[in-house]
């Protein structure tokens, strides 16, 4: 296996709006962003994730790109973005930018053009067909954000595909021009300095010439794109293509978000020696008990959990690299979904999940505020949320369609939606948990006073000071980056041991997932007087372990 700096880096993701606001307009940006680098320095992150911070009508807070070569004006300036980005330089931070070319804002130039004629030059950069018979669109696709993928536009009597919101059109790959602009643009950022690119749903980028009607799951209104619009016929082309105009330039590090990812086509993106990208983000883990619908109340089975993940950690082994991951500003925060985040656990819990997914071979992925052990938020009214996902859900399940009750969704949204991750980072005790001196966009959530930054920078036993060290444990041992992995007791309920091997090297990471008293016997070659415990979150001393109690953690050692 190769080693490569990638591979050892922690990455931590700030998603911008939500981060730190410098002026006082209630949304956060760059110079806040900048303000609080020696914070993530402090963390000991190598590598921000820059969720988008491109000029966006923020249909969809950014994922919606109207110019990829200006600064939305809410964050700043292209001056502040080059300040931000020395300044993390200087303090040996990486930036890797969000790259959102599935699909771009309706307002961007391109499609402004697009769609003025069927013989603009620029009609061919998207995805344009006829309807069928009176009115109806070309196919019965429905968009991940509720409706038809499709949109009527009257100018020229045709239906443009949109697998996003309706400001979102999808991109035509197939067009050798387009692929030049997005590669031109990416190496106009690569001259800038930027050090690699997370790449929205890259994984759809390619369809299939022939469009017809997806299956339609039970009690659906519309039906699913993926076969035709996921990991499509000329993906992999496209993403060597990529790969060897402006990738292969550069030391970068790119990681492709692909959702429906399978391992074995992810050996294809992410594979040692297939020339497209580092590693991908695959999502079996979060969408545990969803069967096609995200909106219910299931509860993460450990032995469905431990089985993806270990399914994951076995077969990249050596072929292609994992990233690591519990939550990103898609998913509700993980001490929540997958911890336990009453008062009593919350802290417990939060160190535990993080050993159990920092321990693993793979690049570990950090969200903003999951260092604090952040919680979701007590949603109660639709009037809440901000997130189009959620907002459009609720009109087509409760409004239009009537097939869900008011309470029960929102509190399934209460429990999934992508606005729990969103609400603003909380850095301290006072008004808005120090994130803006104005209104904030979108509620802080009331926790703050109890969890926020400061305290827990100034607390060594707080889930900060553990996910510190969780990241300096990383720097120290190779076998935490390139260990092999081995899972043990499969089948327990609530309890996720697993060891990693390298040369003479073993770990033993042992994690209970419940809040019951676990007993346990460790295998004696983790017992001997020559072991070590690496980190603990009860503050044992003793690898005499007998038992682990509510949502104990502890990593043993020896070579
Ligand atoms: O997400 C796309 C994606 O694959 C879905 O999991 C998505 O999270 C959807 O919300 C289902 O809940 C990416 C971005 O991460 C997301 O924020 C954007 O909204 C989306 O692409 C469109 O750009
Ligand atoms: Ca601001």
């Amino acid at each position: 296996m190769k080693h490569v700096w990638w591979k050892e880096a922690v990455v931590y993701q700030i998603y911008p709006r939500s981060f730190k606001d410098s002026n006082g307009d209630g949304v956060g940006d760059l110079k806040g962003i900048t303000s609080c680098l020696d914070y993530l320095k402090e963390l000991g992150i190598n590598v921000i994730w820059l969720s988008p911070v491109y000029q966006s009508p923020n249909d969809d807070n950014g994922y919606d790109i109207s110019d990829y070569q200006e600064i939305m004006k809410e964050f700043g300036t292209m001056d502040d973005f080059e300040e931000m980005l020395s300044e993390a330089h200087k303090r040996g931070i990486k930036i890797m930018m969000d790259l959102v070319v599935n699909h771009t804002s309706d307002e961007h130039q391109w499609f402004v053009e697009s769609r003025k004629s069927v013989d603009n030059p620029y009609r061919d950069y998207y995805i344009w067909r006829e309807g069928k018979g009176e009115k109806q669109p070309p196919n019965n696709w429905g968009s991940s954000f509720s409706g038809s993928a499709w949109q009527y536009d009257v100018t020229t009597d045709m239906y443009y595909l949109h697998l996003f919101s309706k400001k979102q059109p999808d991109l035509n790959w197939d067009n050798e021009a387009v692929r030049q602009e997005v590669f031109s643009m990416m190496d106009w950022w690569c001259q800038k300095g930027v050090d690699g690119f997370r790449m929205d749903v890259i994984s759809m980028i390619s369809k299939t010439k022939e469009m017809p009607d997806g299956i339609k799951a039970e009690g659906a209104v519309y039906g699913d794109f993926a076969p035709y619009s996921i990991h499509g016929p000329n993906v992999h082309n496209y993403l060597k293509e990529m790969n060897r105009k402006v990738l292969s330039k550069y030391d970068l590090m790119t990681v492709g978000e692909t959702a429906g990812v399978t391992v074995e086509e992810a050996k294809r993106y992410a594979g040692e020696d297939e020339n497209e990208l580092n590693m991908v983000f695959q999502f079996e883990h979060v969408d545990i008990g969803n069967n096609g619908n995200k909106w219910n109340l299931n509860k993460v089975p450990l032995v469905e959990l431990k089985k993806i993940l270990s399914k994951w950690q076995t077969e990249l082994n050596g072929k292609a690299w994992n990233s690591l991951y519990l939550s990103n500003h898609d998913q509700p925060r993980c001490v929540s979904r997958f911890g336990n985040d009453s008062p009593e656990y919350r802290e417990r819990s939060a160190k535990m999940l993080g050993t159990c997914l920092h321990m693993m071979q793979g690049t570990p992925y950090i969200y903003q505020g999951e260092e604090l052990g952040m919680t979701n938020y007590p949603f109660t009214d639709i009037s809440q949320f901000r997130d189009i996902e959620s907002i459009n859900a609720y009109r087509e399940l409760v409004e239009e369609e009537k097939c869900r009750e008011k309470n029960e969704l929102i509190a399934c949204f209460q429990y999934k939606s992508r606005d729990n991750a969103r609400t603003p980072m909380q850095w301290d005790d006072s008004d808005n948990a120090g994130f803006t001196t104005g209104t904030p966009w979108i509620a802080v959530n009331p926790n703050y006073k109890k969890i926020n930054a400061k305290e827990q920078v100034n607390n060594v036993s707080s889930v900060f000071h553990y996910y510190k060290k969780l990241i300096a444990l990383r720097k120290e041992y190779k076998i935490i980056v390139y260990g092999t992995y081995e899972l043990l007791l499969e089948n327990d309920p609530n309890l996720y041991v697993y060891t990693r091997t390298y040369e003479k090297e073993r770990l033993l990471v042992l994690c209970n997932f419940s809040e019951e008293e676990q007993a346990i016997k460790i295998p004696e070659e983790f017992m001997t007087a020559d072991c070590r415990i690496l980190i603990s979150n009860y503050g044992r001393e003793s690898v005499k372990v007998k038992e682990l109690r509510p949502y104990e953690t502890l990593v043993i050692y020896h070579k």
